[in-house]
């Protein structure tokens, strides 16, 4: 039986270790960290909401894991040709029939109960403060806030531009700017082929689909830069279009917009002839 308590106490390890590795890294980064096993920390509600329902999930699926491995040892042990040489010719037991049928039923209840509620929670987009557009592009992201009436596109930083702090391969040259604790509506579609706008700490991913609009939403609860990636195969330079939110206070919000009106002044309501972003994101290798 050590062979038994040495696989459970690995197995609570793994588990326990696992648990408290993720609570470890609630630091707010808004970004993936070396050796993080967990989900990235949740900056909205709904991520929140995730990472309860994965760790609910870890803890069931552990639990019948233990049970079925609890299960086949005892058939290797006790009712093996040696330990039982008489086998029994049983072939029905209708208590234990009802019982592996109706437990199974409890268990998918137990889970689909908190499914479906975070899922209509991630799907009913609440009234929005500030809505934005995001087009996915090969190979970078345009943001146009139709409310202010402006547009401009997202590029990826080049390693050699880089300033320090500033994380490879995730950074752009034109965030995204929302207000903390405002819902922001996410509109999303595809210019040329479908991309997929995702921000792990948000609890977003939604497909870009060239033709159509996609909607989703957000509620940032904390200040800070907020990273993501294109998260659907769009060719060439699919690893090379980051997304990158930047949460502010309402007041450096406004500022923000009021700047970025005269910034991005735009006579040509045309977005996809931008000969100067294509060519830039043409440079990107
Ligand atoms: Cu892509």
């Amino acid at each position: 039986m050590s062979v038994l308590k040495r696989l459970i106490a690995f197995v609570v390890i793994s588990v326990v270790g696992g648990a408290s590795a993720a609570w470890a890294t609630t630091a707010d980064t808004g970004q993936p960290k070396p050796w993080e096993i967990g989900l990235q920390p949740g900056a909205t509600p709904v991520m929140d909401d995730i990472i309860w329902f994965h760790d609910f999930l870890l803890w069931i699926i552990a639990a019948i894991a233990l049970f079925v491995l609890g299960l086949l040892l005892i058939v290797i042990v006790r009712f093996n040709a040696r330990a039982n040489p008489v086998p029994s010719r049983t072939t029905h037991n209708t208590f234990i029939e009802v019982i592996w049928t109706v437990v199974p039923v409890l268990i998918l209840v137990t889970i689909a109960v908190p499914s479906f509620r975070l899922l209509f929670y991630q799907l009913n987009v609440p009234k929005a403060d500030v809505t934005v557009k995001a087009t996915g592009k090969q190979w970078f992201w345009s943001y146009s806030y139709p409310d202010q009436k402006f547009e401009f596109d997202s590029l990826l930083v080049q390693d050699k531009d880089l300033k320090p702090g500033q994380p490879r391969l995730l950074t752009v040259d034109n965030e995204m700017v929302v207000p903390v604790n405002k819902v922001v509506k996410v509109l999303t579609t595809g210019a040329d082929v479908i991309h997929s706008w995702a921000v792990p700490s948000f609890g977003v991913k939604i497909d870009a689909v060239p033709g159509r609009i996609n909607e989703t939403w957000f509620k940032v609860e904390r200040e800070g830069t907020y990273y993501g990636q294109c998260s659907e195969l769009c060719g060439r330079d699919h690893a090379f279009m980051p997304i990158v939110v930047h949460v502010v206070s309402e007041k450096d919000y406004t500022a923000w917009v009021e700047q970025a009106k005269k910034k991005y002044a735009s006579t040509d309501d045309d977005n996809n002839a931008r000969p100067t972003a294509i060519a830039a994101a043409d440079g990107v290798k």
